[in-house]
């Protein structure tokens, strides 16, 4: 499976999810900044919109970091990061898996760019909403599934992780102690670690 990587870029995400799941990969380095591997016909077959991550795994490639969380966890049932299809929770795992790209990426952008929430009109309501709905979802689970760790965790986590870096978290014990939980694991430490190799 080759992984189409840049550093500090949302690729992280991918590089934590595999590290989680433990099998081997190959990662490729795409230069987004400088172009450089950009025109490797892997990376462009795998990615229309030349973007990072990406993966190309023998017939299957994709683009999006949420359907390669999920593809991920349900290729590998084993390392327990999936709900699978007969548990009735399996929908309510994909709509959280759904809500980083869906939801808190655009409010994001809401609140770097200063643009005023709309909160009826946009999808993702408002950056107000966004946080405020995850932090009622966590305000008494250890995770977003509950106890249990999944694939959902990956893409929450590494936005909530960023919402924080980038100095944007409001005073928030719940999502800080969710951030604070995900950082403690080894598979996000070595994907952090390739984002800033010098510390
Ligand atoms: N939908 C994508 C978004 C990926 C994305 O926007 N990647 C950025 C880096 S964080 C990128 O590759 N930008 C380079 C470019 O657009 O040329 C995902 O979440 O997987």
């Amino acid at each position: 499976m080759k992984l189409y990587w840049c550093e500090q870029t949302r690729a992280f995400r991918i590089v934590w999810m595999l590290e989680e799941i433990g099998q081997p990969y190959e990662r490729i380095h795409v230069d987004i900044r400088t172009g450089d591997n950009k025109d490797d016909p892997g990376f462009r077959a795998a990615s229309p919109m030349g973007k990072v991550p990406a993966i190309s795994d023998g017939e299957v490639k994709l683009w999006d970091s949420g359907a390669i969380c999920l593809y991920l966890a349900d290729k590998h049932p084993d390392a327990g990061l999936t709900v699978p299809a007969d548990d009735p929770k399996r929908y309510e795992f994909i709509q959280w898996l759904m809500y980083t790209n869906a939801v808190i990426e655009p409010a994001m952008v809401e609140k770097f760019m200063s643009v005023p929430p709309k909160k009826e009109s946009y999808g993702h309501g408002s950056f107000q909403l966004m946080m405020s709905v995850l932090e009622g979802a966590l305000s008494n689970r250890t995770w977003i599934m509950g106890d249990r760790f999944t694939a959902a965790d990956v893409l929450i986590g590494s936005s909530v992780h960023v919402i924080e870096k980038f100095g944007i978290m409001p005073t928030n014990t719940v999502l800080q102690g969710y951030a604070a939980r995900c950082r403690v694991r080894t598979a996000l430490q070595t994907a952090l670690a390739l984002d800033n190799p010098q510390t």
